[in-house]
């Protein structure tokens, strides 16, 4: 099966690219229902603030090798889909591999306990995992994530990989769906926090300036969908979501994945030949300090001043 010139090309101008519904709602639902059977999604994620204060941990509390609740399930219904298959491989040839897979909850507010929602106030990056019990660590739990490019965790990387993102809930706007900036890969990889600037009386205008003397007008769109519903983006492409405002979680699937080693020269090199900057940084984030703790308050995509 060979993916849609027009798909190919959107990506090329605009960074991301949606597949529509390909991957089977009713596996998708099976996985969900998998998912939520494995703890209490609701207080029970939680440690008590004493363990907290008496030994904060900001790294280190994200999946990884050995603590992923992906690692021995059979997800062949997606990472054997003919059209993803046909996709990846066009974009970052054959030999393409899985760099990481993980499941992303989007927290509510109301599960989250006071302190830590006084912890999390107005942060860029309301990462949950410095709060959630150790064993239940093998999931990512956001309440929202200001806009932000994937190559944020991959300092000195090039941006020689793409994300997929599949959503195993139905997202309404309401429910924490992905915002993107269609476009801004254009200016290559630039330091977290980002300069976007809020124009007009539309909440989707933005300008974006790289902080190297370049900018330009872009338009922020929302990713609503069915479960199985499924995009790709640039490592550059600027994203990220509001926290939910409803009282249930968004449960999602993340995989970053990387272009083939051995093949000379993939659609991927071509995108990035045509980026206006760098495809790598020594230094992604300004807003962390040695421990990995925020330093900065200010949140653009929840419209919060930095501060
Ligand atoms: O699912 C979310 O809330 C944010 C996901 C995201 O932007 C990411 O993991 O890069």
């Amino acid at each position: 099966m060979k993916i849609q010139y027009s798909q190919l090309n959107k990506f090329l101008e605009q960074g991301y690219c949606s597949l529509g519904e390909i991957i089977n709602q009713q596996k998708c639902r099976e996985l969900l229902e998998f998912i939520k059977q494995t703890r209490d999604f609701e207080h029970g994620l939680f440690i008590e603030e004493e363990d907290f204060r008496a030994n904060p941990q900001y790294t280190g509390v994200n999946p990884c090798p050995g603590r992923n609740i992906l690692e021995g399930l059979d997800l062949s219904f997606i990472e054997q889909n003919p059209v993803l298959q046909s996709v990846l491989s066009e974009l970052l040839g054959e030999e393409y591999s899985v760099v990481i897979k993980k499941v992303i909850c989007g927290v509510p507010k109301k599960w989250i306990p006071d302190w830590a929602l006084l912890e999390i106030d107005r942060l860029p990056v309301p990462n949950l995992g410095a709060f959630i019990k150790p064993q239940y660590r093998d999931i990512t739990y956001f309440h929202g994530i200001d806009f932000h490019q994937d190559i944020i965790d991959y300092k000195n990387r090039l941006s020689d990989f793409i994300t997929l993102y599949i959503y195993l809930d139905d997202v309404s706007e309401l429910d924490s769906p992905l915002f993107i900036i269609p476009g801004s890969h254009i200016f290559g990889a630039t330091t977290f926090p980002h300069s976007l600037i809020s124009c007009g009386d539309a909440s989707n205008s933005w300008l974006y300036s790289d902080n190297r003397g370049k900018s330009k007008f872009l338009q922020s769109n929302i990713l609503t969908g069915t479960a199985g519903s499924t995009w790709f983006w640039h490592s550059c492409l600027l994203h990220g979501t509001q926290p939910t405002k409803l009282s249930q979680s968004r449960i999602s699937l993340r995989y970053i994945i990387e272009k083939s080693r051995s093949s000379p020269s993939v659609l991927l090199d071509y995108v990035n030949s045509n980026l206006d900057g760098p495809l790598s940084l020594d230094n992604t984030r300004n807003d962390l300090n040695e421990n990995g703790k925020s330093i900065l308050r200010g949140n653009i995509i929840n419209g919060n001043a930095k501060t």
